[in-house]
Formats: C-alpha cells, structure tokens, sequence
C-alpha cells in the first residue's frame, strides 16, 4: 500500500470548541440510542494526524456572512438561540427533556399547500428546520457548529492565499445541511461553506467531491441549479434502503441553469474498492477544469464502519485522494466516520494520497 511518507505541510484546521457538541445520542424509531457521531471520533482523527507530522492551525473565526451566503437567516438563527429557548422553557429541568429532538414536522402531509407559520410553542420549532430525529442539539453545540464552519471557511483561506491542500476536522459534519434544513447529524453545511467562499474570492469553478458513505443530499441542494459549483457523490444506494432514502439516486442531475452539474452514483450495499474507485475516478474526470475542489472526505465507507454497508479499505481511500489531488487545489472537509479505532488511518491514508496527488499534478 502506497500510503508512506509524511503530512508534513499539510495544514489541519482544528478548534477545540468541536468537542463542545455533545448530542448524547440519536432518537432512532422513538427510542434514544447511544449514537455515533462522538466527540471521541474527532480526537482519534486528530491524534492520528498529529503522530503523521501533519500541522495542526487554528480557524480564523468568521462572522454570519460566511455562514448566510449558503444558508437561510431562519436556519442560522434557530441553532444559535434553541438551546437557550430549551432551557428557558424548562423542558430539561421540567420535563426530562434534556436535549433538543422535534417532534411535529410541517410536511405537505400536514401543510396540505398552506405556509408553515413559525410555531408558538418552543418545542414546536425544531420540526420546523430538523428532518429527522437522529440529530440533537444540548449546551455546547452552537459553539462547535460555528467553530466546524469556521474551520471549514479558514481551509478555504489557505487555499486562497496559495496553500495546495488543507484539511478541516469539522464537527459536527455538514453534508446533510441544505439552505433551511438540518439532519443526518449535520447543523450547517461546512463543505458549502468553503466551496462559496472558495467562489466568492474567484475561483472560476468549483468541484464538491463527496465520499462520504452517504449520499450528501444538504451540498446537493445548495447548489442544485448551479452552473459554478458541480456536486459528485459516491454512496450507499438509498434505493436499497439507505440513508438519507429520499435523494441521492442517479437521475437527479441538476436542475436549470445547473442541468448536468450534479451526479450521484449510488452503489450496492457491500461494494468494495474496485466498484468504489471506478465511481470516483468517474466524479474526478466530470471534474476536471475545476480551479479548486472540495473534498467532503467521510470514511464511514470503511469495512468496519457501523452505518454503511460499503466495504472500502484505506488503501483504495488513499487512491481516492490522489485522484481528486490531481484535479486542483484541495480544501479536504470532514464528513462521517463512525468505526474510532479506525477512522484516523483513513483519514491519513486519503490526505496522503491527496499530496501525492497534488505533487503530481504540479510536476
Ligand atoms: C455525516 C453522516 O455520515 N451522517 C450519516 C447519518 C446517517 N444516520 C442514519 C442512521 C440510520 C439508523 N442507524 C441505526 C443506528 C441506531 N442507533
Ligand atoms: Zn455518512
């Protein structure tokens, strides 16, 4: 396995405010489960980049532009203050309600065509922004919200100012966020956020390479009928049951101006590397011309994650890296992940794979 070699020079954005979010699990079928997104997953991923010699640097803290140019007011406003609505209600001390989980959703099943109002009731509002119940929030998790977009934004900014590649260890992860909406343990959109930033200080076009182990519906919204930033996702098929079950299939290409600018490959449960590194390469040469990429690097496609059936090794995530390092310059944002003991690994793996990448594209 080609995986040598140092992350010497390869900036890590890193706050340690992403401990803060601490959701104590997932509501999963109406019972409250231990749950995988754990603040342990980020520091096993740290130290492992560290005992690599990768650079770990601190975010630039950015104010709510960053954050508005991918999301709506609405959606930034009601993770900034429902924890504080929470506790003022007393629903952790009153009711035993400890962490934030919604409980009516204003489908079109229950709109039937009328406008959502914003509710009364405190515990009436998360339904209306969070689509799932797998995704809470308590005391500490606006700061590592804030501080994963920031880290998100500041590898942007390395790229701006010249660097070839950097890597955010965003947490929580983001690519479940769309404009108005959080889920899949995502808040806000850290990949959307870099790949605008990256647009707005002039990169001609942008390629968001998802490899995440599931499809990243929140980054394909964003930019559904864009014709400046491309999506490609590689990921377990929802047709076969999977997670986020609603979107990701292939014939969801993009829509107006964006026809043609998104491409999702949906693979089989227990996929392996060949498949896998066929549809990557495939997303890699849609991306071609881009001027700089954003690479939403999940690893829950690994074999021993325990929320995908995917069975990719960390030699073919290495391989992965490469191919989109040849691509362009590369703001690496963290994504899933769920297998501690083996997350850091891939997480090297596909870094190192994406400076071979970069080393070549510039020899
Ligand atoms: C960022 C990311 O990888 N989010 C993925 C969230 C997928 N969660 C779906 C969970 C489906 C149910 N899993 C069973 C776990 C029972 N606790
Ligand atoms: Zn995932």
């Amino acid at each position: 396995m080609s995986t040598e070699g140092s992350l010497s020079g390869l900036p890590v954005v890193w706050h340690e405010d992403c401990l803060r979010h601490d959701p104590a699990g997932e509501v999963w079928l109406g019972q409250r489960d231990a749950g995988t997104e754990v603040p342990a997953r980020a520091t096993a991923i740290l130290r492992a980049l560290t005992a690599a010699g990768a650079t770990v640097v601190p975010p630039q803290v950015h104010d709510r532009d960053a954050l508005l140019a991918v999301h709506d007011q609405g959606l930034v406003d009601h993770l900034a203050t429902i924890w504080a609505d929470w506790t003022a209600g007393g629903y952790p001390r009153e009711y035993g309600r400890d962490r934030v989980v919604p409980y009516v959703f204003p489908t079109p099943a229950l709109l039937a065509g009328m406008p959502p109002r914003v509710p009364a009731a405190t515990h009436a509002q998360p339904g209306l922004y969070c689509y799932d119940t797998m995704t809470l929030i308590g005391p500490g998790s606006w700061e590592a919200i804030q501080a994963a977009a920031d880290c998100a934004r500041t590898a942007a900014a390395l790229l701006i100012e010249g660097t070839s590649a950097a890597y955010a260890l965003c947490r929580p992860p983001g690519h479940h966020a769309g404009p108005a909406g959080y889920g899949g343990s995502c808040y806000l959109n850290n990949a959307a956020i870099a790949a605008q930033a990256l647009r707005t200080a002039g990169a001609g076009t942008v390629a968001v390479i998802d490899i995440d182990a599931h499809h990243g519906n929140g980054t394909q919204s964003i930019f559904y009928n864009r014709a400046d930033v491309f999506y490609g996702s590689v990921h377990v098929d929802p047709a076969a049951g999977w997670f986020p079950h609603y979107l990701g299939f292939a014939d969801e290409t993009g829509s107006g101006a964006g026809r043609g600018w998104t491409r999702n490959i949906p693979l089989a449960p227990g996929t392996g590397d060949d498949a896998w590194l066929t549809a990557v390469g495939q997303l890699c040469a849609r991306a071609r011309g881009a001027e700089a990429v954003v690479l939403s690097l999940g690893v829950d496609a690994a074999a021993a994650d325990p929320e995908s059936p995917l069975q990719v090794t960390a030699a073919a995530y290495h391989q992965a890296g490469e191919l989109v390092g040849r691509i362009a310059p590369v703001a690496a944002v963290q994504e899933g992940g769920y297998d501690v003991a083996s997350l850091g690994e891939y997480v090297v793996a596909t870094l190192r794979g994406v400076q071979s990448g970069r080393a070549r594209a510039s020899a």
